[in-house]
């Protein structure tokens, strides 16, 4: 469902007047505010298909109503989102939780909502009812070769999938590792998840990027085959121009230092994009900027600081793509969160004066160099986003505007109240 225009800008008129006067202190204080507006409206972070259901987790899954049922309708909801927040013109589908039954029709419904088919998903983490082999024991890493044949096979499926929505990246995301110590010939298993990921490189369209996520464990807890960026970038150099490393921020360790890995990425040319969520514990896939947002910050900081440095474009070479779960939220509202989150961290780590800290830095000015990071932190850049939220049509607060239009009440009457998205 879509909310009347002139809806919203009703909504809009809420807190009109305060929002000027905070985006006005800002904007007096702020060097470059026009230029920050500009590359927040241009910034999208694509949703995943899978995000906009309940999730769940091993022990149990509450629905929250009025979920959607089916591809046109998860297309719908990104597209309410991006309506919102003007901000989620992605969407990334999950193959085969979503293959479109009528692809021009599925194309036309998205661009009717301002979005495009980001990075497609393959999935050999679980098998599916009309599969011949399981991939119990790893996909693109099993000893035997027609299991491994036929995850690269899938691999390439959702490749020509991809190439007829108009995407133009595959993410491999593999569960393969093992459980238990001795199960798993390190090597021989590395290499296989190699030579398959070389058959699946070479079904890659000439514009197409592959990107490699890696985990550091779960679902399997003694070994993870792609388990850290090292694995990664060790595949990704091996494949080739095309394929690139896909950082996680839960697929980490406790403590990682996420900042110097994207850094080192990307003066190595070869981080691919970029996976939001938020962790406290492990993977834990919570509401981007929820439990660390300074460390989101940090991560910002690094992200702009090294594509600048290489002359890239913030918006379209890199991946931006939310990873989360919703288990106890509103999953649309949890993503109206989310991205807000986003592009806080983007928008302060925009107004970073990388002049004066590298100057702190060549004098080994330890505290002006933590003060420049921290002023920046510490600034209040909600009236930067929601200005250009509102310059590019979307509401001053989409999450108010959300529930005044009463989205949910509605939803459940139209999908009803005991509805499960596909996927999860
Ligand atoms: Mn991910």
């Amino acid at each position: 469902m879509l909310i009347e225009k002139y809806k919203i800008d009703e909504f809009n008129q809420n807190g009109w007047d305060e929002h000027q006067r905070r985006f006005e202190f800002i904007a007096s204080s702020a060097k470059n505010v026009e230029e920050v507006l500009q590359k927040l409206i241009d910034f999208q972070i694509a949703i995943p298909s899978w995000a906009l259901g309940t999730g769940g987790t091993r022990f149990g899954r509450f629905s929250g109503g009025g979920e959607p049922r089916s591809l046109e309708e998860k297309i719908e909801d990104v597209g309410l989102l991006h309506q919102l927040n003007q901000s989620s013109g992605g969407i990334s589908l999950h193959i085969p939780w979503d293959i479109p039954g009528n692809v021009a029709s599925i194309k036309a419904l998205a661009a009717q909502h301002g979005l495009r088919f980001d990075a497609v998903n393959s999935n050999t983490f679980q098998d599916q009812p009309d599969q011949q082999h399981t991939y119990k024991f790893g996909s693109l890493q099993n000893v035997d070769k027609a299991i491994r044949k036929q995850a690269i096979e899938h691999n390439i499926e959702v490749i020509k999938q991809g190439i007829e929505l108009g995407s133009d990246a595959l993410t491999v995301w593999l569960a393969d590792g093992s459980s238990f110590p001795g199960q798993l010939n390190f090597r021989k298993a590395f290499q296989n998840v190699l030579e398959s990921l070389e058959e699946i490189y070479a079904a890659l369209p000439e514009n197409w990027k592959m990107l490699v996520e890696y985990k550091a464990y779960e679902p399997n807890f003694y070994s993870t085959t792609i388990a850290d960026w090292g694995q990664s970038l060790l595949l990704a150099n091996k494949l080739g121009p095309k394929a690139f490393t896909l950082v996680d921020f839960g697929h980490h360790l406790p403590n990682a230092n996420i900042e110097q890995i994207v850094s080192l990425l990307l003066m190595e040319g070869k981080l691919g994009g970029f996976h939001f969520n938020d962790s406290k514990y492990g993977d834990d896939d919570l509401t981007v900027g929820s439990i660390d947002p300074y460390k989101l910050f940090l991560i910002f900081n690094e992200l702009v600081e090294g594509m600048d440095a290489r002359g890239m474009n913030h918006a379209t070479d890199l991946g931006w793509m939310i990873d989360a779960s919703h288990n106890v939220k509103d999953p649309l509202e949890d993503l109206l969160q989310s991205v807000e989150a986003i592009q806080i961290a983007y928008a302060q780590a925009l107004l970073v004066d990388t002049k004066e800290l590298e100057a702190a830095r060549m004098e080994n000015d330890v505290v002006k160099a933590q003060e420049i990071i921290q002023g920046v932190y510490r600034t209040d850049v909600r009236p930067l986003v929601a200005e250009a939220r509102i310059r590019a049509g979307g509401a001053l607060n989409p999450i108010q505007v959300f529930r005044q239009a009463k989205v949910r009440e509605t939803l459940i009457n139209r999908r009803g109240l005991k509805t499960v998205a596909t996927g999860l």
